[in-house]
Parts: structure tokens; sequence; C-alpha cells
């Protein structure tokens, strides 16, 4: 069973992931990616939907046109984990 991170390793997380924005209410990471076009956004939600998969952790996400806002949350958890943190990590390394 997926743990819920202590106080510290959730201000651990939310200072390594500093371009990302703690939603207290979900205790959830949020961010928007802005690209060039629809296409590029497109690509990149692809890519992201592929490690999603391959690490059986997924994105609560929106796109319009050229933006993409990720929500990154354990719902097994009810809030933040590890495996967000590794998914925001994969994440980043797109960009
Ligand atoms: N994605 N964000 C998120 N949170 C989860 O708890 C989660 C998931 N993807 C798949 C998943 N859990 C499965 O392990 C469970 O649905 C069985």
């Amino acid at each position: 069973m997926v743990q819920k991170l202590d106080d510290d390793a959730r201000t651990a997380l939310l200072t390594r992931f500093r371009d990302w924005t703690h939603d207290p209410t979900r205790d959830a990471i949020t961010r928007r990616f802005t690209f060039d076009d629809f296409a590029q956004a497109f690509g990149f939600m692809t890519s992201v939907a592929i490690i999603a998969e391959k690490m059986d952790h997924h994105p609560e996400w929106s796109n319009v046109y050229n933006r993409v806002d990720i929500l990154l949350t354990t719902h097994d958890a009810d809030g933040l984990s590890e495996r967000d943190a590794k998914l925001a990590e994969a994440i980043e390394r797109l960009l």
C-alpha cells in the first residue's frame, strides 16, 4: 500500500519541485506547461501518458490548445506520495 508523505518528506518534495505549486486541499502539486502550439502540447501529453502507464501512476490533467495543466497526487494514499515525485521528475526530463 503506497504511503502518503509525512511532513518532512512533503517539504523536501515541495523544495525539490519549485516550479510546481502545492494544492493543500488535494495535497497535490500542480504546474502549467505552455508550448508553441497544440501539436507540441499533445506530443508532450503523449510522452507523459506512456511514462504514466509504465509507472502505473497517472496525472490529472487538462489541455487547452498549447497549454497543459497537470495535477499530481496519489489517489490510493489520498495525497502526495513518492510516486508523484517520480512522475514529476520524469515529466521535467521531457522539457
Ligand atoms: N494514479 N495518480 C494516481 N494515483 C493512484 O492511486 C493510482 C494511479 N494510477 C493507477 C493506480 N493508482 C493503480 O495502482 C490502482 O488503480 C490499482
